[in-house]
């Protein structure tokens, strides 16, 4: 038929919710690992160029991780102002780190990855998403346990960034969406610093995860900013959430944020501007009123259980 030629014989397929699942056509596969860990695939997909996959999660895709890493970092960049010491959490494709180093006013940033493997091979096959960040004299990068470093730093950190793989039952970060680890984070951040985190889907079947972590982030900061951008190839608008304890403005001023990036940053941003940040922190009504509703906080005792491993396979017949 028209229109419906297939071009994949080998398909990732990604576990999105019991009902659906999103089939991502792979042109070749670039590295695999079973880590001590997770099971690592670095992909060459048909559509949207190089991808990381782990444990059959969709984590970021070189076509379009722009709409993920810029609206997770920047935002936390700009409330601050001016952050020196940054610390990610995750991370391991670089492209946070990327984005952090955007800020001249950056001066140490620390990456805690659990998994050595995957940033490894992220650094030997994702250049074009790393762009040489994790060279720069500012970064460290540290393979540990984040709940072990939290423990032990001693550094006061500007701003924080939780850049973890979605918190599937069994995989290594479910711990690392709960109240307990906000508030470690909490203790080793500034009086006047920013925590973000990568928040989960807000489409409407999907949603109750980024709706209780917000209620979690809530329950350890002053002001939140639950916000989206569009990642296609995550199947769901990605939700994230700011914590802080200085106050946010849901409706900034296009001009004065495009003046802020002018001024501190290197430039080199795709997606996100003035006008971009405004539209993100619109949040849809049907969201507010679910987050407003929502009694729910996820602890140690109750950590998130993220839908969904997903497998790689063949086709069974082309065309
Ligand atoms: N860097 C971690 C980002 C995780 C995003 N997961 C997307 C899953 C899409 N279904």
């Amino acid at each position: 038929m028209p229109g419906s030629e297939i071009r994949a014989d080998f398909w990732m397929n990604e576990y999105i919710t019991p009902w659906d699942i999103y089939a991502h056509g792979i042109t070749s596969v670039l590295a695999y690992r079973r880590t001590a860990f997770q099971e690592m695939y670095i992909v060459e997909t048909g559509a949207y160029g190089k991808a990381l996959v782990l444990d059959g999660k969709w984590q970021s895709s070189t076509g379009d991780e722009f709409l993920y890493h810029e609206p997770l970092v920047q935002p936390a960049m700009l409330l601050h102002g001016g952050p020196g010491r940054v610390l990610i959490l995750g991370g391991g494709e670089g492209a946070t780190a990327r984005e952090v180093l955007r800020w001249k006013s950056v001066e140490r940033v620390v990456m805690i990855d659990i998994d050595g493997e995957v940033v490894d091979a992220c650094r030997e096959h994702l250049a074009e998403m790393h762009q040489g960040a994790f060279d720069d004299p500012r970064v460290e990068v540290r393979i540990q346990d984040a709940l072990d470093f939290l423990d032990a730093t001693t550094e006061s950190w500007d701003v924080v960034i939780s850049d973890l793989s979605d918190p599937i039952e069994d995989g290594p970060s479910f711990k690392l969406f709960t109240k307990e680890y906000f508030e470690r984070v909490r203790r080793v951040m500034a009086a006047d610093g920013v925590f973000v985190i990568q928040a989960g889907p807000v489409g409407p079947v999907e949603m109750r995860m980024h709706v209780r972590l917000v209620r979690t982030v809530m329950a350890v900061f002053e002001h939140v900013q639950s916000y989206t951008s569009h990642v296609p190839s995550y199947a769901s608008p990605w939700g994230f959430a700011l914590g802080s304890s200085r106050p946010i403005d849901a409706r900034p001023d296009p001009d004065a944020i495009d003046r802020q990036l002018a001024e501190h940053t290197n430039g080199g941003l795709r997606m996100l501007d003035g006008s971009a940040l405004l539209g993100m922190f619109q949040i849809a009504k049907h969201i507010r009123r679910a987050i407003a509703e929502e009694t729910h906080i996820y602890t140690l005792a109750a950590p998130p259980k993220f839908f969904g491993k997903g497998a790689a396979g063949q086709a069974s017949s082309k065309g």
